[in-house]
């Protein structure tokens, strides 16, 4: 696999040599405006990091606002593949991401080499791929797409040509199952996503029996069997934000219930459980890589920085460029229309 990621010089600051009564945030709020900066944090990230960011969001979200910034420098707060988006929509911006291992299991479960080889055994058919994947595998697809924008893009797709969708098997499945579209599908689960457990899940809804479940598209289709709605960050959060219900139960990576306490303090939001009943196996091993004090280093020494080889950008540009043609203009959240 092609290394994206340029790494801080030899001789920059590391974690270990911060000043522990440096007032991390003030600092970051200085390189923000020193470097022209933005700061852009999934809804998967920490509270703390979404706090302080100037953009919070899903990828579609945090992409478009990639693509339009005038700022210098982006600093994307999530994983590998959301930094590497914003490179290859916005080449001549410095990106930066606060932690070059902030992985994810999706991309790891489809190597370019493979997923070439893939697209070669079923060359009638149009690839569909979910934005988390590499610049070499989105290079290889006809189309991006993401959670929020999936389903409208299948819909606009040639009805006579079948599908190939990768990486995540979860999230073609349910995609099948909507549009009614044939779909090869590429055997890989995000590992978050996969912890939920039907039976404690049941068990919940059976101490909360008022309360609704809101899942994500990548749980696997048990789960969503139990769901009042299913759909991305974004839709999930517009869920619960627009119900008039007051207790929630959110199948996805918790620290988005960040934005729900925040937005409706006044209603309850509880974890979906693992199979040990608790909710912390749904934490992102990789999102939780990303830390203030990375987040500093990454602005203040320009790295891990996003660099992507030409021709590969360009080759991926063009599958992200018509994800966004074809994605619905963006709808006015609940949380912001009041
Ligand atoms: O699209 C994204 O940002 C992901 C990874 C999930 C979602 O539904 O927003």
């Amino acid at each position: 696999m092609i290394d994206t990621i340029v790494a801080p010089a030899a001789d920059a600051l590391t974690e270990e040599a911060i000043d522990p009564l440096l007032d991390l945030e003030a600092e970051i709020d200085r390189l923000r405006r020193e470097r022209n900066a933005v700061i852009l944090a999934h809804y998967y990230q920490e509270g703390e990091i979404q706090d302080l960011a100037d953009f919070v969001g899903d990828s579609l979200d945090l992409s478009r606002k990639a693509a339009a910034t005038d700022a210098d420098m982006i600093v994307f707060c999530g994983v590998r593949f959301m930094g590497e988006v914003a490179k290859i929509l916005s080449p001549r911006k410095t990106v930066v991401i606060p932690d070059a291992e902030a992985g994810c299991s999706l991309e790891e479960s489809c190597k370019p080499d493979v997923f070439r080889h893939f697209r070669a055994q079923h060359p009638d058919h149009t690839a569909v791929t979910y934005i988390n994947c590499s610049a070499e595998v989105k290079a290889l697809s006809d189309v991006i797409v993401t959670s929020s924008n999936a389903e409208a893009i299948i819909r606009q797709l040639p009805a006579d040509k079948p599908i190939l969708f990768a990486p995540d098997r979860h999230l073609g499945a349910y995609l099948a199952r909507k549009t009614g579209r044939e779909m090869t599908l590429w055997p890989g689960t995000c590992i978050i996503h996969e912890q939920f457990s039907e039976r404690e899940l049941v068990k919940l809804k059976t101490r909360h029996p008022d309360a609704l479940v809101a899942a994500h598209p990548e749980c696997p289709a048990p789960i969503l069997d139990h769901a009042d709605h299913v759909g991305s960050t974004r839709a999930i959060l517009d869920f619960v934000l627009g119900s008039t219900a007051r207790t929630f139960i959110i199948a996805t990576e918790p620290h988005l219930i960040h934005q729900m306490e925040k937005a409706a303090p006044g209603k309850t939001f509880l974890a979906a459980p693992g199979a040990d009943g608790t909710c912390d196996c749904a934490n992102c091993p990789f999102m939780a890589k990303n830390t203030l004090e990375k987040l500093y280093l990454s602005m203040l020494n320009r790295a891990p920085r996003v660099e992507i080889p030409e021709a590969l950008r360009v080759q991926a540009l063009a599958p992200l460029e018509r994800m966004l043609e074809l994605s619905p203009p963006p709808a006015v959240p609940a949380r912001d229309a009041a």
